[in-house]
C-alpha cells in the first residue's frame, strides 16, 4: 500500500489517495479568458458562436419561453413531480428557518454613536445548472429555493442546450425567474456582463466543469461567486461499531458521480478498515455504476486507522470534507468536538444521499479543504449584511479628535479636515 507522511500524529494511512491538487491549468485558463473576452465585446453572437462550437448546438435564441418550461413541467412523470416538489419544499423551509436567524441590528455603541447593519438581498443572481451525465433534478434546486428565499430580486438559471428537459422543469419549479440554454464559460460570461438577451446579475453561483469553474474565478470581483466546486468528498469517522456494509454502501454512493470523488474511511478499529476494504469490493462487483466508482476508489480512496479518538478528530479538521458521516457510538458527543466539513452526517442514519436529494440542507458544499474556512450555499449566501451609522453631536465629539490626530499623522490633510469641520460646526452653534 502506498504511504504518504501525514502531518496528524497517531493516523496510519493503510489505502493512501492520489495528491489531488491541481495542475496544468494554462489551457483552460486561456480558453475561458477567450470566451470572456468575445461575450463581453460581442454579447449573444459570441455566445451562440461558442454554443455551436462547444456544445454543438444550433441555438440562436437561448430563453426558454413560457410553453417549454410548462411543457417539460408536464413531461415529468407524476412521481418524480413529486419527489422534485417535495425537496423544494424541505430546501425553502430550511432556509426560511435560516433567514429568521439573520437579524438587523442597531447599537448605541458609545453616547450618540449608533452603529447597525442591515440584511439586504442581492438583486440579480445568476445559477449556473451543470448537465452533466446524469440530470440531477436536485440542482437547480439547491442554488435556486433559497435565492428566492433571500427575496431575490431576479433569479436567471442558465444551462447547457443539451441538458435533460427534466431539468428546465426543475428550474421552473424551483421558481426561476428567467431559464436560459446556455452552457460552460460563455454562460459564466454572458451572465457576468450580460448580453442582448441575458441581464448582468451581482452573483454567479452553482457547481459546473472546470471551464465554469475557471469562468466563475475569472469573473469574480465585480461579480461575486459562491465557491470553485471541486469533485466530490465523502468521508467517515466510524469506530468499532461502524457498520461495515453500511459504511462500504455510502462511499460507493458518491464514487459513482465522478472519477476524481474523494472517498475516505477514518477510524479507530482496524478490523473495520479491513471489513470496509473487503466490502468495497465486494459491493463493486454488481453496482451498477461500477466502472467510474471503481476507479474512484482505486485512485481516491483512502483509509486511516487512528489511534484514538482526538487523532481521528484532528486528520478529520485537516481534510476537512465536503460531506462527513459519523458512524460511533457516540455520534451525537463526535459531533460537538469536529470543526471543519463542509457539513456533517450526525449518526448512522444520515446519510449523505438524503441531503444530496432532499432532506432540505442545501448540497452545493465546500471541497478541496474549503470547510477550513467557509460553508456551503445557504439563504445567506444570497444577501448582504449592509452596515450603517449615524452620530449625535456627542457621538461628534467622541469620535472626531481621535480622527483628526490619526488622518494629520498618516498626512491625509483631507481626512484630517472632513473630521475636524464637525467639531467647528458644532463649537459654532453653541457660541
Ligand atoms: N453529491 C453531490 C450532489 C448530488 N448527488 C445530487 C446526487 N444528486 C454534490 O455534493
Ligand atoms: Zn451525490
Amino acid at each position: 500500500m502506498p504511504t504518504s507522511p501525514l502531518p496528524i500524529a497517531g493516523v496510519r494511512q493503510i489505502r493512501a489517495p492520489q495528491d489531488t491538487s491541481v495542475s496544468g491549468m494554462s489551457d483552460i485558463q486561456t480558453t475561458v479568458s477567450d470566451v470572456l473576452a468575445a461575450v463581453r465585446s460581442r454579447g449573444d453572437a459570441a455566445v451562440a458562436e461558442f454554443a455551436a462550437r462547444f456544445d454543438g448546438s444550433d441555438l440562436t435564441a437561448f430563453e426558454v419561453g413560457p410553453d417549454e418550461r410548462r411543457a417539460a413541467v408536464d413531461e415529468l412523470d407524476p412521481q418524480t413531480r413529486a419527489d422534485t416538489e417535495f425537496a423544494i419544499d424541505n430546501v425553502r423551509r430550511f432556509a426560511e428557518a435560516q433567514l429568521a436567524t439573520m437579524l438587523p441590528l442597531e447599537i448605541e455603541i458609545r453616547d450618540g454613536v449608533h452603529l447597525g447593519h442591515r440584511i439586504l438581498p442581492i438583486e440579480r443572481v445568476g445559477c449556473y445548472v451543470p448537465g452533466g451525465r446524469y440530470p440531477l433534478l436536485s440542482a437547480p434546486v439547491m442554488t435556486i429555493v433559497p435565492a428566492k428565499v433571500a427575496g431575490v430580486d431576479e433569479v436567471i438559471a442558465c444551462l447547457p442546450p443539451n441538458a435533460h428537459r427534466a431539468m428546465i422543469a426543475g428550474c421552473h419549479l424551483s421558481g426561476a425567474d428567467r431559464i436560459f440554454r446556455i452552457g460552460g464559460a460563455q454562460a459564466i460570461a454572458a451572465m457576468a456582463f450580460g448580453t442582448e438577451t441575458v441581464p448582468a446579475v451581482n452573483k454567479i453561483v452553482g457547481p459546473g466543469n472546470a471551464f465554469v469553474n475557471e469562468a466563475k474565478r475569472q469573473v469574480f470581483g465585480p461579480v461575486g461567486i459562491d465557491q470553485l466546486a471541486g469533485p466530490s468528498e465523502i468521508y467517515i469517522l466510524a469506530d468499532r461499531t461502524g457498520d461495515a456494509e453500511m459504511i462500504a454502501t455510502d462511499l460507493l454512493a458518491q464514487a459513482e458521480h465522478d472519477v476524481r470523488t474523494r472517498v475516505g474511511l477514518i477510524t479507530t478499529d482496524a478490523a473495520l478498515a479491513q471489513a470496509v476494504e473487503d466490502e468495497v469490493a465486494r459491493q463493486l462487483h454488481d453496482l451498477a455504476t461500477a466502472e467510474t466508482a471503481a476507479q474512484a476508489w482505486r485512485d481516491y480512496g483512502e483509509i486511516a486507522v487512528c489511534d484514538d479518538e482526538a487523532a481521528m478528530i484532528a486528520y478529520s479538521d485537516h481534510i476537512a470534507a465536503e460531506h462527513l458521516q459519523i458512524h460511533t457510538a457516540d455520534a451525537h458527543a463526535l459531533a460537538q468536538k469536529l470543526r471543519n466539513y463542509g457539513s456533517l452526517f450526525i449518526g448512522e442514519m444520515a446519510s449523505v444521499v438524503y441531503s444530496d436529494k432532499c432532506c432540505g440542507t442545501n448540497h452545493t458544499l465546500p471541497t478541496m479543504a474549503a470547510g477550513r474556512y467557509t460553508g456551503g450555499l445557504w439563504v445567506g449566501a444570497y444577501m448582504k449584511v449592509a452596515t450603517h451609522q449615524w452620530l449625535e453631536p456627542e457621538g461628534v465629539r467622541q469620535v472626531a479628535p481621535p480622527a483628526v490626530r490619526q488622518s494629520a499623522s498618516e498626512g491625509l490633510d483631507g481626512h484630517r479636515r472632513a473630521a475636524q469641520i464637525r467639531l467647528d460646526r458644532l463649537q459654532a452653534t453653541a457660541e
